[in-house]
């Protein structure tokens, strides 16, 4: 038999890769392994920054696993789409779903603690502070569910059809932002509508909206630059997004897949992060600015402290609200500052 004697090599391989200092990979696959597919869903397009997280953690799951796990993947939102994710996931629909928790916090009541003015400096610092506090409080609202991983966006900006520098220019505009970002707005004076990312082109588009409040790639990576010519440097908050399993489909699965996926979570929030702050925005930024005469306003101090002054209030009033459901919410903060600031010294 052919396999008996490739199976030595094998395993030299396999320690030759490991003592390389590669990532763990699986115990050699045995014949009796059945392979193992997942199909793994997004509500938005393969080429956003979610998307490529999608794409790079189904190939890395295959590798470290060394091909026992076959993932399938659906971005664009052919198999659920963002309001239907979690439940599609509940409901096996999917295996894996890639959804934003700030679409629905009311759902996600302590996820959206992530989602407070609470600046972030970037997404790699959010993304780590998402997953460690998820890790460390195993909220209820996850309960059906296994995290596969969890990252952010960097904190959102205002991205609108006409210029913003003040206050008196944000009065009664109609900005769309995730659920998390509507008392942000509301907060400033703006007009919010919440609304997933993949209808907002053509919301702008009809003029259902005057522009959005989130990261900056979306000027690129959703054509948003052709309407949208303006950008207020003011970093908000940021959107979280969660990849999740049924709990009954990952007890299933075997020991050793269940640590390739364990060891991806933490990895691909800082991949992803560091994706989106190194690479992802500034593209865009560059893009939109060379096509689409981009124009970047500024807030001066006055303003800048008018504004800070208007959302500061929101995160005692998250507190109370959360608290009052039962919830550590002070806790929560307290240790998401901890977190923020720690993060904050590796990932500038
Ligand atoms: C987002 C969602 C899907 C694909 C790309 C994206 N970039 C930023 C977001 C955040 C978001 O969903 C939102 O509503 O601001």
């Amino acid at each position: 038999m052919k396999t008996k004697h490739l199976k030595p090599l094998l395993v030299v391989f396999v320690v030759a890769v490991s003592l390389l200092g590669g990532s763990s990979v699986c115990p050699p696959a045995e014949a009796n392994d059945k392979p193992i597919k997942l199909t793994y869903a997004f509500f938005a397009p393969a080429g956003t920054f979610p998307g490529k997280q999608m794409a790079h953690w189904a190939e890395e799951i295959e590798k470290r696993t060394e091909g026992l796990v076959k993932v399938q993947t659906f971005p664009g939102g052919t198999l659920l789409g963002a309001r239907d994710m979690y439940d599609g996931v509940s409901s096996g629909v999917a295996d894996i779903g890639l959804g934003s928790p700030s679409y629905d916090p009311g759902r996600f009541p302590l996820t959206s603690g992530v989602a407070l003015p609470v600046k972030f400096p970037n997404a790699t610092v959010a993304s780590l502070t998402l997953l460690d506090l998820m890790m460390e409080f195993k909220p209820a609202e996850y309960e059906p569910f296994k995290i596969i991983t969890m990252f952010t966006t960097e904190p959102g900006h205002i991205q609108s059809r006409d210029p913003v520098a003040s206050l008196e220019d944000l009065k009664g505009m109609k900005l769309r932002a995730a659920g998390t970002g509507v008392p942000v707005l509301k907060a400033l004076g703006a007009a919010p509508v919440g609304m997933p990312m993949p209808q907002v082109p053509e919301s702008v588009q009809t003029g259902v909206i005057d522009g959005t409040m989130t990261s900056r790639e979306v000027l690129k990576d959703f054509k948003l630059a052709e309407m949208l010519h303006h950008v207020l440097e003011y970093p908000t908050v940021v959107v979280t997004f969660a990849a999740v399993m049924d709990k009954k489909k990952w007890d299933a699965l075997p020991d050793k897949v269940k640590k390739v996926i364990d060891e991806l979570a933490r990895e691909m929030a800082i991949w992803t992060g560091q994706y989106h702050d190194k690479q992802n925005v500034g593209e865009a930024l560059a893009w939109a600015k060379k096509e689409h005469d981009l124009q970047i306003h500024t807030l001066s101090e006055e303003e800048t402290a008018k504004w800070d002054a208007l959302l500061a209030p929101m995160v005692q009033t998250w507190t109370e609200e959360m608290e009052a459901k039962g919830l550590p919410a002070a806790k929560f903060l307290e240790r998401l500052r901890q977190l923020r600031d720690q993060y904050a010294q590796e990932y500038q």
